[in-house]
């Protein structure tokens, strides 16, 4: 016997470094213990029966790594407010979830395991979560190639060419992952559409993926494309008014909800980037989304018609939107919601929000927002996006008077839907640390987190997500949470400050190329198309004097945003071409302004830096290392960013950099030169 003990505890000291570095992330915020027989003696978990199959997972969760009392899970037909939400009780000397549909009890369970994980005290607990929008839905850009759209965490999760017959255990974990957070929806394939994904044989393996997410209360969507009848069906054209083609749809429909009774519906984008749609027949958005709506309805299903369209004419292309949308309001189907991306031009690091949002009065809305960053560093730049999705969610449009927030006329507040629904761009792919980043993972936690209740702070998902990823000691909470908190200011700083926008490399969009230019490219894909830097100034005239895009605006905001004065200064260059020498509020000149926002921006990630590497006693060793590599290239581009965009705006401005700010380390001419080999699929 005494001899078997220094052996375990040789092996345990032996096993310990290895379990250390074997920590790739692979976890996410879902680092539950499992419990030992000896915490598990005396608590039960309690359900009746029958038992579903979400309901038996929930249960599944908490007989594995539940510590505390005992825990009833009731399902409570009377309380139908509950929706998917559940209440959390402390009952004398044990727990009740309680819920009104099956999924609440597993979000419920969820509940209960974070707080443990957290290190919370349940005493006494008493809440009612009920969460804000009733589809929380990631969007995949997912290729049936296996690449991902925008994707910076390997190849797609999704293995087209084993499917059906090999189920990767990861689609479970991701849809576990998906359920601890609340999000009930997911939409498999990139935007831009092969038509193959509603091939037979593609259905099969879209089934086999529902049969695995439906455990955990996740909903599959297809996004499709808008040729499909005749490109796959054999029809002669995709006209949405000829009776064949809506025979066509009603076809596929009917042969989707066969093997997938619980299928959410169509993801469209039409008419935009050169997909087709439509208007290729001389339709409306509103006849291409009703047919589609009109197969779908007697399943329950939804069309989300996307509202992310221009085309490269005089106008404007922040207008576009909303100058296609609005003649609409009130022609569509109650079961069509137009997704918006949360700005007018495209993710990027700050845009004010779209005008379009509130612009329909009869027609549900919902937004969309882009967690892989795309525009943001890739999955090499931590930025952390909560504040970013915040920042748009809270904005004031005054579409209905005051308060009329982007929140609350897309949760069913001020405008009533028949559902309402909320969708993030996913940032997942098949790295064992599933995002790329290790910290890229909050911003799908950020997202479901949100989804679920959009008026948590970004500090408290921040402190929630790193105790339940990293640790809950408060001396690494703390800074760590700090840096988060200032991290996407410091990406617009050292990117686009003061409102200017998608001055990046053409089409891969990694890194500054404010000169670009392609002969015979369009120019709104062209950063000069954007930032307009001439010797009188800087930025993008859309003001009354310019192409007018304020007017889309509500009172009083077209007038605030339409006068250089009144005009908050981190949307400066988004409204007005600002003349170099003109004053800040601060008194420096815009010039001036800009170099320090630039050099700002520098300052913040080199400090993220300092606050990592202090840190790393708190920090397995395999994460610290991936987290302090990654930020070094981040302080590298942040570097890079501003001596681009200074040296070449400064052959506009023709004034120094202030001395008071580091010098550029590059000449303009070499960075010029720079030609990354960045694919962009799709
Ligand atoms: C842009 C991306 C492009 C997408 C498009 C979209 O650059 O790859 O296809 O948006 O949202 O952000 O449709």
């Amino acid at each position: 016997m005494f001899t078997n003990k220094p052996r375990f505890f040789a092996c345990f000291i032996f096993l310990l470094p290895i379990f250390l570095l074997a920590e790739d992330g692979s976890l996410l915020w879902l680092r539950y213990d499992p419990v030992t027989a000896a915490q598990a003696a005396g608590r039960h978990i309690i359900v009746a029966k029958p038992m579903g199959a979400i309901v038996q997972v929930a249960k599944t969760e908490l007989d594995t790594y539940w510590r505390g009392p005992t825990v009833d899970l009731v399902l409570d037909k009377k309380m139908k407010h509950l929706n998917e939400g559940y209440q959390l009780k402390w009952k004398k000397d044990h727990l009740q979830v309680v819920a009104y549909k099956d999924r609440g009890l597993l979000y419920g369970a969820y509940h209960l395991l974070r707080l443990q994980q957290e290190g919370r005290d349940l005493q006494g607990i008493d809440l009612t979560e009920i969460p804000d929008y009733d589809v929380r839905i990631l969007n995949h850009w997912d290729n049936l190639d296996g690449t991902v759209e925008r994707g910076y965490a390997g190849r797609s999760l999704w293995k087209w060419d084993e499917l059906p017959t090999a189920i990767s255990p990861r689609y479970a974990a991701y849809a576990r992952s998906n359920a601890s957070i609340g999000i009930n929806a997911v939409v498999l394939n990139n935007v831009n559409a092969s038509p193959d994904i509603l091939r037979p044989d593609y259905l099969l393996k879209v089934k086999a993926l529902a049969d695995v997410f439906r455990l955990y209360g996740i909903q599959v969507y297809l996004s499709i494309n808008f040729s499909s009848p005749k490109v796959i069906g054999g029809v002669h054209d995709s006209d949405p008014l000829n009776p064949e083609v809506r025979a066509w749809w009603k076809a596929k429909v009917r042969e989707i909800y066969k093997s997938i009774p619980d299928f959410g519906g169509f993801l469209v984008k039409a008419n935009s980037e050169g997909q087709p749609g439509p208007q290729d027949y001389n339709r409306t958005h509103a006849d291409g989304a009703n047919m589609l709506a009109d197969a779908l309805a007697p399943y329950n299903g939804l069309v989300m018609w996307r509202a992310f369209v221009y085309n490269p004419t005089n106008e404007d292309r922040a207008k576009q939107a909303y100058l296609e949308f609005v003649p609409l309001d009130g022609a569509f189907r109650d079961n069509v919601i137009i997704q918006i991306k949360n700005g007018p031009i495209d993710f990027q690091p700050r845009e004010p929000f779209t005008p379009l949002f509130g612009a329909m009065k009869e027609t549900t809305q919902m937004i969309e927002f882009q967690i892989t960053q795309e525009y943001l560093g890739f999955s090499n730049h931590l930025v952390y996006l909560a504040p970013l999705f915040k920042e748009t969610l809270d904005s004031d449009t005054y579409a209905s008077g005051k308060g009329s927030t982007i929140a609350k006329l897309t949760d069913g507040t001020l405008r009533t839907a028949k559902r309402t629904a909320i969708a993030a761009v996913a940032n997942i792919g098949e790295d064992s640390n599933w995002t790329g980043h290790n910290f890229a993972q909050a911003n799908w936690y950020a997202f479901g987190r949100l989804a679920w209740n959009h008026s948590l702070t970004s500090d408290q998902i921040a402190s929630e997500w790193i105790r339940s990823t990293f640790t809950p000691h408060e001396e690494f909470v703390q800074p760590i949470k700090q840096m988060m908190l200032e991290s996407r200011e410091a990406a617009v700083n050292y990117m686009m400050p003061l409102g200017l926008h998608h001055i990046f490399a053409f089409d891969h969009h990694y890194g500054p190329e404010p000169w670009g230019d392609r002969q015979g490219g369009r120019p709104d894909w062209m950063p000069w198309y954007y930032h307009n830097a001439n010797s009188a100034g800087l930025g993008f005239d859309r003001s009354a004097t310019g192409s007018n895009a304020v007017s889309q605006y509500f009172a009083p905001l077209d007038r605030i945003y339409g006068d250089l004065e009144t005009c908050p200064e981190n949307f400066l260059l988004w409204f007005h071409h600002v003349p170099w020498s003109y004053q800040m509020k601060n008194g420096r000149s815009m010039w001036a302004e800009l170099c320090y926002k630039y050099d700002e921006g520098v300052q913040q990630v080199r400090a993220f830096q300092q606050i990592w590497d202090k840190l790393e006693s708190h920090v397995d060793s395999q994460r610290f290392a991936d987290v302090q590599s990654k930020l070094k290239i981040q302080a590298k581009d942040a570097v890079w960013w501003k001596d681009a965009c200074l040296l070449y705006f400064q052959t506009f401005s023709e004034q120094p950099i202030p001395y008071a700010i580091e010098r550029p380390i590059h000449e303009l001419e070499d960075l010029k030169k720079i030609k990354l080999k960045l694919k962009h699929h799709n």
